[in-house]
C-alpha cells in the first residue's frame, strides 16, 4: 500500500556548520519503563527488559532514547516523584543494568537523554526529611508558609487557613499541613510531591550536583520536567481565581525561571556536549524564545499548546472537538516563530496524553491517520519525539470500569468529580476520563499476540488494550504496509533529506479546512507535504507558486499512480505525500 522512493541525498554544505548539530538530526523515542518490558515476569516492565528491546530500536533507527525516570520513588507519580535521584527503583533495576543500557545504546550509536525532576522531589527524600523536622541545612529547601491552621472553621484545609489561593496541577490546594512541623508546604503537584525552594542557592547547587554526577556517567542529556515553574512570584500573592489552575500567572515562568537556567547552563550544561529539552507547560513562542532561542540556556522546549486545542477553556476534562484552523495556526505560529531563533520538540502524544491516532486522527482510519499524522511529524521543522507505541498506531484503552484507573491525576479528578451533586456516578464523567485519562498512553507496549501483549507472563501493572491482538509489534513487522514499516522509511527518509531537518517552513492553502499542506525550502531543494487530515476525499489544488514539473514522491501512505495532473490530485481519507521539489 505505502510507497517511498529512495531520496536523492542534498548535501548539508548548504546548512551554515554553526547552525548543525546532532540533535537537531535525531529521531527522539520515549520510553515509559514501567510499560515497555518486563523481563522478570513480576508485571512492571523494567531496564533488563528496554536491553532486550535495544535491537528493536535500533531496526526502527531511531537515535535517541529519552527515559523517563527510573530513580527510587515511592511511584505516588510513577517516578516523577524521586526519592533518591542517585539509584535506581528496585522494581527496574540496578546500576549495573542502567549502565549496561546505556552501553547498548551506544555501541549501536544511539544516545540517552534521562529525565530530570527537579522542580520538586517526593516526600520521602532525605532532604524533605530532615526539612520538616527543620535540620539544617535542609531547613529552607521546600516552600514551607505558616499559614493559619486556626482560621475559620478551624480546619486546616479551610480556604481562609492556607496561605494563598494557588491549586494544585492534580487539582485541590497547593498546600499541605505538617503537623510535626506546623507549617503548610507547597506542592504544584500531589501532595506527595513538594516543590523545592529554589531561591535557596544550596538547593541550586545540590541539583548541579546531581546533574553532573549523571553527566560523568556519560548521559547525552537531560530531558526537564515542569522546567519553567521552579521560580515563583516575590510573596507568593493569591492568583485570579477564574483561571484554570489558580495561581499559575505566578509560578508558570516565574520571575527567576530563565537566571536560574542560565546559571545551570554556565555551571553545569556548559561542560558537556549534551542535549537538554524542557518541558514547559504554558510557554508562548514569545516566552521559548527566551528558553531556548539563540542566547537561551536550553535546546528545545516541549510547549502544550497544541494539548489544550480540545480542552475546555475553563476545565480541560470538558473535552471539545479540536478544529485544523486552530491546529494549522498553532503550529504555524511556532514554526515561523521559532525559524532562524530556536528549535522546535515535536510531539503528537506522551506518557501524559492520549494516543495521537485516537485524539488528531481516526480509530477506523487507524493505519491511514497513524501514518498521516507520522508523515506530519517527521516533515516539520524540529526534531521528531516519538512516544512507545506510536510506531505501531497504538490507541486509546476502551478502560472497562473507574477500578482500572491508576494514574493519580485520573483517580484525584474522579474523586473531585463523585463529590459534585450534578455527577451520580462514573459513567456520567466516563467518556472524559476514558478519553483524557493519562493511563491510555501508559497501557504495556503491545509486543505480540500472545498473553498480555507478550510484555509479560504476570498479571501486567496496569490493563493491556485488548486490541494487542490486532496491534503489536509481531504481527506489524511482519507487513510490509504496517505502521511501523512506514515510521522506519519516514525516518530513514528525515535522516537523507536535510531539506526535511533545516528546511524553511511555508504553509500552503492556509485556510483549507480539510488539508494541511506546506512547503519546506533549503536553498535550491524543496519539499512539497500534503496531508489529508479526515476522513473525505478533497482535491488538492496545487497553489501556482509551487513548480511542481519534475516532483519526486518521497513518501506516500497510499499506492500513488503517476504521472497525476500537472495542478493537482484527489486524496483519499488521511492521505499523506511528500513530495521532493527541484
Ligand atoms: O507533566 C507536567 C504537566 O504539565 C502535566 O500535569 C500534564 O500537563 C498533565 O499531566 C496532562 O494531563 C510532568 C510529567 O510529564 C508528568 O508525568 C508528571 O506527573 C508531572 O510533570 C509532575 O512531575
Amino acid at each position: 500500500m505505502n510507497s517511498t522512493s529512495s531520496p536523492t541525498s542534498t548535501s548539508t554544505a548548504s546548512v551554515a556548520e554553526s547552525e548543525r548539530t546532532w540533535w537537531k538530526e535525531s529521531v527522539f523515542y520515549e520510553i515509559y519503563p514501567r510499560s515497555f518490558y518486563d523481563s522478570n515476569d513480576n508485571g512492571v516492565g523494567d531496564l533488563p527488559g528496554i536491553v532486550r528491546k535495544l535491537d528493536y530500536l535500533d531496526d526502527l533507527g531511531v537515535d535517541v532514547v529519552w527515559l523517563t525516570p527510573v530513580y527510587d520513588s515511592p511511584q505516588a507519580d510513577f517516578g516523577y516523584d524521586i526519592r533518591d535521584y542517585r539509584d535506581i527503583l528496585d522494581e527496574y533495576g540496578t546500576m549495573d543494568d542502567w549502565e549496561r543500557l546505556r552501553d547498548g545504546l551506544h555501541e549501536r550509536d544511539m544516545r540517552l537523554v534521562m529525565d530530570l525532576v527537579v522542580n520538586h522531589t517526593s516526600d520521602e527524600h532525605e532532604w524533605f526529611e530532615k526539612s520538616r523536622r527543620e535540620v539544617d541545612p535542609y531547613t529552607d529547601y521546600y516552600i514551607w508558609r505558616e499559614g493559619d491552621p486556626e482560621a475559620g472553621s478551624g480546619d486546616p484545609y479551610d480556604p481562609d487557613a492556607l496561605p494563598n489561593n494557588w491549586d494544585s496541577l492534580f487539582g485541590g490546594p497547593a498546600w499541605t499541613y505538617d503537623e510535626r512541623r506546623g507549617e503548610y508546604y507547597l506542592h504544584l503537584f500531589d501532595g506527595k510531591q513538594p516543590d523545592l525552594n529554589w531561591r535557596n542557592p544550596a538547593v541550586r547547587e545540590d541539583v548541579y550536583g546531581i546533574m553532573r554526577w549523571w553527566l560523568d556517567r556519560d548521559i547525552d542529556g537531560f530531558r526537564m520536567d515542569v522546567i519553567n515553574f521552579i521560580s515563583k512570584a516575590d510573596g507568593l500573592p493569591d492568583g485570579d481565581p477564574s483561571a484554570v489552575v489558580t495561581g499559575s500567572e505566578h509560578f508558570i515562568n516565574g520571575p527567576h525561571a530563565c537566571e536560574y537556567l542560565r546559571e545551570m547552563d554556565e555551571r553545569v550544561l556548559s561542560e558537556y556536549d549534551v542535549v537538554t529539552v524542557g518541558e514547559m507547560p504554558g510557554i508562548s513562542v514569545e516566552d521559548a524564545r527566551e528558553y531556548v532561542g539563540r542566547d537561551g540556556p536550553l535546546d528545545m522546549a516541549f510547549h502544550f499548546e497544541h494539548m489544550r486545542l480540545d480542552e475546555g477553556p475553563d476545565d480541560p476534562w470538558n473535552f471539545r472537538d479540536w478544529s485544523l484552523d486552530d491546529f494549522r495556526e498553532t503550529f504555524t505560529r511556532w514554526q515561523t516563530g521559532l525559524a532562524g531563533e530556536g528549535w522546535n520538540a515535536l510531539y503528537l502524544n506522551n506518557h501524559d496524553q492520549p494516543r495521537m491516532v485516537s485524539r488528531f486522527g481516526d480509530e477506523a482510519y487507524r493505519v491511514e491517520s497513524a501514518t498521516m499524522l507520522a508523515t506530519f511529524l517527521h516533515t516539520l521543522r524540529g526534531s521528531p519525539f516519538v512516544y512507545q507505541g506510536e510506531e505501531i498506531g497504538m490507541t486509546n484503552v476502551p478502560f472497562e470500569s473507574a477500578g482500572k484507573f491508576v494514574d493519580v491525576e485520573t483517580l484525584r479528578y474522579v474523586e473531585r468529580m463523585l463529590e459534585r451533586d450534578d455527577v451520580e456516578n462514573f459513567e456520567d464523567i466516563g467518556d472524559a476520563v476514558r478519553y483524557g485519562s493519562r493511563d491510555n498512553a501508559r497501557t504495556p507496549m503491545q509486543w505480540s499476540d500472545a498473553p498480555n501483549a507478550g510484555f509479560t507472563d504476570r498479571e501486567p501493572w496496569l490493563t493491556v488494550n485488548p486490541n494487542y491482538t490486532e496491534v503489536n509489534v509481531e504481527s506489524a513487522r511482519a507487513d510490509p504496509d504496517s505502521v511501523w514499516h512506514y515510521y522506519r522509511r519516514l525516518i530513514d527518509l528525515r535522516h537523507d533529506a536535510p531539506v526535511l531537518v533545516y528546511g524553511d517552513y511555508e504553509p500552503l492553502l492556509p485556510d483549507h479546512p480539510e488539508i494541511y499542506a506546506y512547503r519546506r525550502t533549503l536553498e535550491d531543494v524543496g519539499a512539497l507535504v500534503v496531508l489529508n487530515f479526515f476522513d473525505g476525499e478533497p482535491r488538492f489544488d496545487l497553489p501556482g507558486s509551487v513548480a511542481y514539473d519534475g516532483a519526486e514522491l518521497l513518501i506516500s501512505n497510499y499506492e500513488v499512480e503517476r504521472p497525476e495532473g500537472p495542478d493537482g490530485f484527489d486524496l483519499r481519507p488521511y492521505e499523506a505525500r511528500v513530495y521532493r521539489l527541484e
